[in-house]
């Protein structure tokens, strides 16, 4: 631990976030890219003992919290069990949802990012690739170990009281960032993808369950606590993202979870992830969560979502 940055932290107690703050030096995350930032780990202890009172407030305040005891460790070893099988078996499945995304730079990117619209020929090829890296993969629709961490009691009676009722499932998905292979995440807010689906975008809440020991070492979150209060512009360049103003760069934090917390966040908090250049994968499990008065505003039919809650 480094003493010196937990003096000089306001932060509250519990979360797990390293200041990645090193005067005199540039922030490594704020561009993804250069500098020589080293983040500190767990610079506050965890959040095990925080009251629901105190994960609401730190919510409300900085845009997100972390959940400890949902999980057992049986639990996760079982989720992380299925994201095998469910990669073992992604021909035969990705022909069906289309769910599955490749991580760039290996064989086969180019096909799996037609999801779902594969002709003969591509299966075929698809076949020879076994098990390549994915990025993501939708799990729930296969999996009964996914369907039951979307409706985990205790992420649900959290995530209830910030959504209301009832609650749907608004997506879900694996991300394996696969060891060595897993690229970078730029600087965005999720909300800006729904904005023009989706109103109010914000009154989606997410939950990022964690299979893998999760730092920026291994692909990690980085987070801009507070963030949540503002609508970021984005740019589209080959992807969404923004770039970060100083005072913002000031205030990257990285996230030092371990397997089974769940961090529960803003759809406006600011975040990215580094690419995972270690040779440990970091698995983690997204599953977004929304409310009754969610209005579906793009075009065709509202698709249907999962009730998870009455
Ligand atoms: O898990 C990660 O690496 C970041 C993913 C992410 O922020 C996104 O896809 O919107």
């Amino acid at each position: 631990m480094n003493e010196t940055t937990r003096q000089h932290s306001d932060e509250p107690a519990y979360g797990n976030v390293a200041p990645l703050r090193n005067r005199g030096a540039t922030c490594k995350y704020a561009g993804l890219a250069d500098g020589e930032v080293h983040p500190v780990t767990r610079a506050w202890p965890a959040a095990a003992d925080a009251s629901l009172e105190e994960l609401k407030k730190h919510f409300h305040q900085k845009g997100f919290c972390v959940i400890s005891g949902a999980l057992s460790q049986e639990d996760v070893l079982e989720l992380r069990r299925e994201a095998v099988r469910l990669a073992e078996h992604w021909v035969e499945l990705g022909e069906r949802a289309g769910g599955f995304d490749l991580e760039p730079r290996q064989r086969g990117f180019s096909l799996a990012r037609t999801k779902g619209k594969l002709t003969p020929n591509d299966i075929q090829k698809l076949k020879e690739l076994q098990c390549p890296a994915f990025r993501k993969i939708d799990a729930v629709p296969f999996s009964q170990s996914y369907l039951r961490l979307a409706c985990n009691p205790l992420i649900v009676s959290f995530v209830r009281n910030l959504v209301g009722t009832p609650g749907y499932l608004f997506l879900s998905a694996i991300f394996p960032k696969v060891a060595g292979l897993a690229r970078e995440k730029p600087w965005h807010q999720d909300a800006s993808y729904w904005k023009n689906d989706w109103r109010p975008s914000q009154g989606i809440v997410q939950t990022m369950t964690v299979i893998d020991p999760h730092s920026p070492d291994n692909g990690g979150l980085l987070v801009i606590p507070g963030s949540h209060r503002k609508d970021r512009p984005h740019i589209f360049d080959g992807e969404r993202k923004l770039r970060l103003d100083n005072e913002e760069i000031e205030k990257v934090r990285a996230l030092h979870l371990s397997p089974g917390q769940v961090l529960v966040f803003h759809s406006k908090l600011l975040h990215a992830s580094t690419a995972n250049r270690s040779d440990r994968d970091r698995m983690v499990v997204y599953n977004a969560y929304c409310g009754a008065e969610l209005e579906f505003i793009g075009k065709g039919d509202r698709p249907s979502l999962l009730q998870v809650w009455r």
